[in-house]
């Protein structure tokens, strides 16, 4: 049996086996190892009607545009803000992304990060390494109490949920900001992200990326989090003005920072680094066995899907 020829943007390193897997079942195009992809694009992909892509590929318009037989976006990862969803529903290109399966993995290191920054674990980690505490070289400074305290959410959707989930394990109060309030939730809603940030601890950041959310966590947010405040942020790095954060952080208006994301991935601003208040991971919320697998099986179930009928399970839509 001939596989079919699918066009795939970008290697899959953060899973063990999508690259083979994708290979057994597909003939893959592989255009991160062409020199030249746009001409690469012209001259030998004008059959294709498939794509696969991650979050972190993504699918700029200037690739759809180059793909006139196209017809699906098979994406790994739940974050869609990296394809040109426009550009695809323009032309009625059917895109996919691989929801729920990560929930759990990203809220629970949503809490390891709030955990090892306010209790100083990262810190702590390291000042035993460097031998500081065998030498009595300085002390760890105390950290900031958890449990009972004020838990923030901005994007109360299914991740931002089980987030706010975890928090009653920690007996904490939990409130939300979204575009609009959620009938089917008890948490309370604050319509001002302001109000929000103010009355929170912790305000952790889960809402999706994109043009609707970039700078949300803006200057004035990060003032009215203030001092003792903690953001926490496992969405995008786009969605707080970084330049501000880092510059309230460094003057003390802010008091911590735990982030897995960062506006201009990998790079991530130097002064960061030199903070202790901060705690930095490279993008891994989902980044375990167990959720890279389900992740990469969602995805060569949209794929097998949409061959086999041109439909596929988990649509992004926008609204
Ligand atoms: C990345 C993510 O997908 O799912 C998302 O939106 O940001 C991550 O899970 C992962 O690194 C693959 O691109």
């Amino acid at each position: 049996m001939t596989r079919q020829r699918i066009l795939q943007i970008g290697s899959l390193t953060g899973s063990p086996t999508a690259n083979a897997e994708l290979a057994e079942r597909y003939d893959v195009v592989k255009l991160w190892e062409t020199a030249d992809p746009l001409a690469f694009l012209r001259d030998h992909c004008q059959d294709i009607e498939v794509v696969t892509t991650s979050a972190v590929h993504g699918c700029t318009a200037q690739v759809i545009a180059a793909l006139p037989k196209l017809r699906a976006i098979c994406s790994w990862g739940v974050g869609y803000d990296s394809i040109d969803i426009a550009a695809a529903q323009a032309r009625g290109v059917l895109v996919s992304n691989t929801p729920d399966v990560l929930n759990d993995c990203v809220a629970d290191l949503a809490w390891g990060l709030l955990l090892a920054c306010s209790r100083r674990i990262a810190w702590g980690d390291r000042y035993v390494r460097t031998n500081h505490w065998e030498n009595k070289i300085g002390s760890l400074p105390l950290g900031t109490r958890v449990s009972g305290k004020k838990l923030g959410i901005v994007g109360l959707g299914r991740i931002g949920e089980a987030i706010a989930r975890r928090g009653a394990g920690f007996d904490m109060q939990v409130a939300y900001h979204n575009r609009s309030p959620r009938p089917d939730v008890a948490y309370p809603y604050h319509a001002s992200l302001i109000d929000l940030a103010a009355w929170s601890d912790f305000l952790v950041i889960a809402t999706v990326g994109g043009p609707s959310t970039r700078n949300l966590i803006n200057e004035p947010v990060l003032r009215a989090l203030g001092p003792t405040g903690m953001v926490v942020n496992i969405a995008r790095g786009s969605v707080i003005d970084e330049p501000a954060m880092v510059r309230l952080l460094s003057d003390g208006s802010l008091g911590a920072a735990a982030l897995d994301v960062f506006a201009h991935e990998p790079k991530v601003p130097d002064a960061l680094k030199e903070m202790n208040n901060v705690v930095l991971m490279p993008h891994v919320a989902s980044a375990t066995n167990e959720t890279r697998r389900a992740m990469l099986d969602t995805l060569l179930e949209n794929l097998a899907s949409f061959c086999a009928t041109s439909a596929v399970l988990n649509p992004v839509t926008t609204h």
